[in-house]
């Protein structure tokens, strides 16, 4: 059981939780503001990046900030950007001590944003619910350090580890809860990734279709090396309401709304994926859910690109002509750790993680 300030924290974790997938290329931070036991203020970073999640926690607040406790995921900025410092909003609120659960390694913060709060005299404690805000921050944490995105993929399997009853084709392995649960992850993320493949054989949206929650669809990227994205797919007749960048090794017009990303060739004339991840991460995408096809995601395996992994496993059998799930499956358990098993009505999921996370 978390001490008291674990538990604030633990909140502010939540806040943070919920920004998730709209604030690219922010991070999705969340802040409360306690005084004498109550919250008087809280807040996440809004869509978009702006405001940042401790302007909105002290406008809630107003004069009650005063003398209060700021429990934040993240370092609050010190930088003049396209909002003034969090920092000096805290101070010049009069906020009495600061909790952040991890330091923000943005070169323009890393440090100067608690460096600027103490030379204020306020009390600064670093490291409370770290774990927890380093896995909701993981995407952006890995774009600023790494310059790619944190990539999280989603796999569904049968009870004999098939992902299709037949190559190239749809099949339909997992239940309603599997389904809401893979459209919350696309809520979750900045971008979804599928291979051209997956496009032809699916023709799929991939946007968030829960109720209420159509606003939350991600940009979707195919890769798509020599530019052959049907125009009347469904990706290509609704980008102009939600986006879809191709990553490509050639430059082109496709439809409109459609963007290109050209990246680096691979040997076998396929996209560069390292490349392409950067070129993801220049346009600040934090976290991409890749959702197949099973080629996309073995290449990103094999590459060690994948740092969380969804598999969802159901109790079907589609038989020895199914297309089989590849070595990731049989590996996961060996490279990754796991983190969560969930039930999902007949399916189940379990999610892991790269190793030396926390
Ligand atoms: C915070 N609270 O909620 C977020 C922060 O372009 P700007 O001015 O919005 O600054 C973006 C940077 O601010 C971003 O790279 C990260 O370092 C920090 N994000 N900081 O204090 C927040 N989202
Ligand atoms: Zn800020």
């Amino acid at each position: 059981m978390p001490g008291l300030a674990g538990r604030w924290m633990d909140l502010a974790n939540r806040l943070g939780r919920r920004a998730l997938g709209t604030t690219a290329e922010n991070p999705p931070v969340g802040c409360l503001l306690e005084k004498d036991g109550l919250v008087v203020g809280l807040g996440w970073t809004q869509p978009g990046g702006r405001p940042h999640a401790e302007t909105v926690a002290l406008a809630m607040a107003g004069e009650a900030a005063r003398g209060a406790t700021c429990f934040v995921t993240l370092e609050p900025c010190a930088h003049h950007g396209k909002t003034p410092p969090c920092a000096e909003a805290l101070v010049r609120a009069g906020v009495a001590r600061v909790v952040a659960a991890i330091g923000d390694p943005d070169p323009r913060v890393a440090g100067r944003g608690f460096a600027m709060l103490r030379a204020a005299g306020i009390a600064v404690a670093v490291g409370e619910g770290a774990a927890e805000a380093r896995r909701t921050l993981a995407g952006f944490l890995n774009r600023i350090i790494s310059n790619r995105p944190q990539v999280i993929a989603k796999l569904a399997v049968s009870s004999d580890g098939r992902i299709a009853a037949q190559p190239g084709t749809e099949t339909r392995i997992t239940g309603p809860e599997a389904w809401a649960r893979t459209h919350l992850l696309r809520a979750e993320a900045d971008a979804i990734l599928v291979g051209l493949g997956t496009v032809l054989a699916d023709d799929p949206d991939l946007t968030c279709r829960l109720p209420g929650m159509a606003g939350r669809s991600p940009v979707r990227v195919v890769a798509d090396s020599q530019l052959r994205l049907p125009p009347h797919s469904r990706l290509a007749a609704s980008a102009t309401e939600t986006p879809v960048w191709l990553l490509s090794t050639r430059d082109g017009a496709v439809a409109p709304g459609v963007s290109v990303l050209v990246c680096a060739a691979a040997p076998d004339g396929r996209v560069n994926l390292a490349d392409g991840l950067e070129k993801l991460a220049g346009r600040g995408i934090n976290t991409v859910l890749v959702e197949g096809g099973a080629h996309l995601i073995d290449s990103l395996w094999q590459a060690d690109f994948i740092d969380r992994l969804h598999i969802h496993r159901s109790p079907l059998t589609l038989g020895p002509q199914g297309l089989a799930a590849g070595p990731l499956l049989t590996e996961a358990a060996k490279r990754l750790n796991l983190i969560t098993e969930l039930r999902l009505g007949e399916d189940t999921a379990s999610v892991y993680e790269r190793r030396g996370q926390d």
